[in-house]
């Protein structure tokens, strides 16, 4: 059944204003904890991780910002941040959310912001502060803390004195933010920490964002979740309270696995992106979310997944943004409950791809952005550029 004009309207608004942010580190080589394969294309450096992203901007028209992590992208500090900025430029995207990295340093075993040396904490702060300075010297919004603060074993840990290091801490950062900047605070239930993790679910994160100051709001990583766990009233409440600062988009079978968007569960994704297409029709204003992937890919070749993501969700917001929102709200009021989930299930079950396609043509992208990209040669290009540095890189790993 082909849709209605009103409906293939919506999808063209839908797809006018969705952008998604590409992480740098998706297009880097990485792994599990059990280690890592190798990809002879994977990006190496800042260049080739912009180089890459603004290959799947080209095709997909929708990913014009790139989220970097100072560590790894930014290695020389502040001083890196600019000249990243205009090579972001020079290939037509630009940097966007800056992550701050307090999980690796060997002085962060006993956590960050709340280890119980005030020097440690001392030093995560600093380093906070300087990935917000990183962020202005880079014409960066977002400011996209993950904190892995936590312990193992029961009783080794004071939860109450961490609450209180952590809004200590995170208001401290927040006293540095630019007028137009934001700190999103995200939360995930465990992992590397096994018995607590000190902002676990979302609830933890409100407060802190809360504590912390009005610039400060949540991020919703989609995998940082338990099985059962019902994102879209998360994202719902969020939305209800504007603290809902962005997301994470990854799929997950088990745990944070940080598999493509829609790879496993496209209902819920669809259910997420349901909740906010309804609150901006209730509102009639559009809902001001950095929408970030976060995913890594140690098998499929990483380029070619992002445009699976990127199309994916593309797809899913469509199927979202035709649910006939003023039928939905009479079902509701009346509890006609079958007629109700019709509504969902009606959007859900769509074929969006025609009006998505003729969407890409108004706007003169490929129909098929994977098959485009597929035939461009740039795979190949950068296999020749950056394959014999893999191998050298695999006799050494
Ligand atoms: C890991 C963490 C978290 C963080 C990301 C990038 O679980 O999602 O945002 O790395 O630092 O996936
Ligand atoms: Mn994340
Ligand atoms: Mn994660």
């Amino acid at each position: 059944m082909s849709l209605h004009p009103r409906q293939e309207e919506a999808i063209f608004r839908t797809l006018d204003a969705f952008r998604i942010e590409l992480p740098s580190w998706a297009f880097a080589n990485t792994g599990t904890r059990f280690g890592k394969f190798l990809d002879p294309t994977a990006a190496a450096t800042i260049d080739e991780k912009l180089a890459d992203a603004a290959q799947v901007h080209r095709f997909t028209g929708c990913c014009p910002s790139v989220a970097v992590h100072v560590l790894w992208d930014f290695p020389g500090g502040v001083q890196d941040a600019a000249p990243a900025a205009q090579r972001a430029l020079d290939l037509g995207v630009r940097i966007g959310s800056v992550s701050p990295n307090v999980f690796q340093d060997q002085e962060y075993k006993y956590g960050s912001l709340a280890n119980p040396d005030p020097a440690i904490r001392a030093k995560a702060l600093d380093h906070i502060l300087d990935s917000i300075e990183m962020a202005k010297a880079a014409g960066s919004r977002d400011i996209t803390p993950w904190f892995t603060d936590g312990s193992n074993y029961p009783g080794t840990a004071n939860m109450r004195q961490h609450k209180r290091w952590f809004e200590e801490g995170l208001r401290a950062a927040h006293a540095t933010l630019a007028p137009d900047q934001r700190l999103l605070i995200e939360y995930k239930p465990f992992e590397p920490a096994f018995y607590h993790t000190d902002i676990a679910d979302w609830g933890m994160a409100l407060q802190l964002a809360k504590a912390a100051g009005p610039q400060a709001k949540v991020l919703v990583d989609t995998g940082h979740h338990y099985q059962a766990q019902n994102i879209e009233q998360i994202v719902a409440w969020l939305l209800d309270d504007n603290m809902l600062g962005g997301f994470h988009l990854n799929d997950r079978r088990f745990a944070d696995d940080d598999l493509t968007l829609g790879s496993i569960d496209p209902y819920q994704v669809f259910r997420i992106f349901h909740e906010i297409c309804c609150f901006e029709w209730e509102t009639g204003r559009p809902a001001d979310i950095a929408y970030m992937v976060d995913q890594s890919h140690n098998l499929k070749p990483k380029t070619e997944e992002m445009l699976q993501t990127i199309t994916r969700a593309q797809m899913l917001f469509a199927k979202a943004a035709i649910v006939d929102h003023e039928r939905l709200a009479g079902h509701q009021r009346s509890c006609s409950l079958i007629d109700a989930e019709e509504c969902l299930q009606t959007a859900f079950q769509s074929d969006v791809r025609p009006a998505i396609e003729e969407w890409r043509r108004a706007k003169g992208l490929p129909v098929d952005p994977l098959a485009a990209f597929r035939e461009s040669g740039y795979l190949r290009r950068i296999a020749e550029e950056r394959g014999g540095r893999a191998q050298a890189a695999a006799s050494y790993a």
